[in-house]
C-alpha cells in the first residue's frame, strides 16, 4: 500500500489523508486508555471490534436520518470517513448515573434518571476534559448556538433511538458521549454531522438483568476481559459469528478480515441540511 500521511494520532485512532481532499482514514488502534491516559494498555483485538460496532451504529443512525462522517469501512481496522473540523466539545447523555456523574454529584450508580441529561465537556486534555455549561460554548464560540441546538437536537436523537436498539438486545445504554464536526458545502453553507466513534470505549452498556458491564469500565475499574465485554455486544448486534471471533485472547484475523460485507450500501444515501437554513430557537 501507498505510504500515507498521517493527520493525527489520538490515544485510541489514528487518522491518515484520505483519498480525496474531503475524506480521511480513520484506524482503530488496539490501544485502550483511561483517567486521561494515565493507565494504558494495547488490548488485542479491540480495535477490530470498535470499527465494526461504530461503522454499525453509525449506519444506522444514518438510515433514520442522523448525518455522519461516516462513509464506508475500508478493512477490519479501518474506515473511509468524511474530513470534518471537530468542535472541540464533548456531548454526554445520561439515562442511568453512573462515572462522573455520581463522583462529582455523590450520587448512587446505577439511579435511573427521570429525564436524560446531557452535559457539555470542553474537549482539552491538557485540562481532563472539564465540565462546561451551554454559556461558556458560547461565550468563548466554541459553537454558536444553531450549532449547539443542532448538536442537542440530535443527541436526543441518537439516545431515543439507541436505547431502543440497545434494549432490544438486552442491555441498557448508561451513557454515552457525542462528538459533531464541521462540513462546508460548495456554497459556504454549514452542516454539522457526528464524528468520532460510537462504541463500548465511549458508551456505557449494561446486562439489562445483571447490571454486568460490557464497556471500557471492565478497564478503567479492572472488572474483567475489556474485548470480551465488546464481544459480547458486537454477538448481540449480529456483527459477528455466536463463537466470537478470538481465540486465545488475540484476534483471529482471517475471519475477522473476511467478515467484510460490512454495512456500506448506505454510502452515497446523504442527508445534510444546511444549518444557517433556518431561525434557531430560544436555548
Ligand atoms: N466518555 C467521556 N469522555 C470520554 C469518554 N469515552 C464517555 C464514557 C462514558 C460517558 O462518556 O465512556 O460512557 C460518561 O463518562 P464519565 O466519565 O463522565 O462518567
Ligand atoms: N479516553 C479517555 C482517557 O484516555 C477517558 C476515558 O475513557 O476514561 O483517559
Amino acid at each position: 500500500m501507498a505510504r500515507r500521511r498521517k493527520i493525527y494520532e489520538g490515544k485510541a485512532k489514528i487518522l491518515y489523508e484520505g483519498p480525496d481532499p474531503n475524506t480521511v482514514i480513520q484506524y482503530f488502534k488496539d490501544d485502550a486508555t483511561a483517567f486521561n491516559g494515565e493507565k494504558h494498555a494495547v488490548i488485542a483485538g479491540k480495535g477490530v471490534l470498535n470499527n465494526r460496532i461504530s461503522s454499525h451504529l453509525m449506519t444506522k443512525l444514518e438510515e433514520i436520518g442522523i448525518p455522519t462522517h461516516f462513509i464506508r469501512s475500508i478493512n477490519m481496522r479501518e474506515q473511509l470517513v468524511r474530513s470534518v473540523e471537530i468542535i472541540p466539545i464533548e456531548l454526554v447523555v445520561r439515562n442511568i448515573a453512573a462515572g462522573s456523574l455520581c463522583k462529582r454529584l455523590g450520587l448512587e450508580e446505577g439511579e435511573i434518571l427521570h429525564k436524560p441529561l446531557v452535559e457539555f465537556y470542553y474537549k482539552k486534555d491538557e485540562l481532563g476534559d472539564p465540565l462546561i455549561s451551554e454559556d461558556h460554548i458560547i461565550t468563548f464560540g466554541w459553537a454558536d448556538h444553531y450549532e449547539l441546538e443542532e448538536m442537542v437536537a440530535m443527541a436526543w436523537r441518537v439516545n431515543d433511538y439507541l436505547n431502543g436498539m440497545f434494549a432490544g438486545i438486552g442491555l441498557r445504554l448508561v451513557d454515552f458521549k457525542l462528538e459533531f464536526g464541521r462540513i462546508w458545502g460548495e456554497h459556504g453553507e454549514l452542516y454539522l454531522v457526528l464524528a468520532d466513534e460510537i462504541s463500548p470505549d465511549n458508551c456505557r452498556l449494561w446486562d439489562a438483568k445483571t447490571n454486568e458491564k460490557f464497556d471500557k469500565d471492565r478497564f478503567r475499574q479492572d472488572l474483567g476481559d475489556l474485548v470480551e465485554g465488546y464481544e459480547y455486544v458486537a454477538k448481540r448486534l449480529g456483527l459477528i459469528p455466536e463463537d466470537g471471533i478470538l481465540k486465545g485472547g488475540s484476534i483471529n484475523e482471517q475471519l475477522a478480515e473476511n467478515l467484510d460485507q460490512i454495512e456500506n450500501e448506505l454510502a452515497e444515501r446523504r442527508r445534510l441540511r444546511d444549518l444557517k437554513a433556518g431561525k434557531p430557537r430560544k436555548l
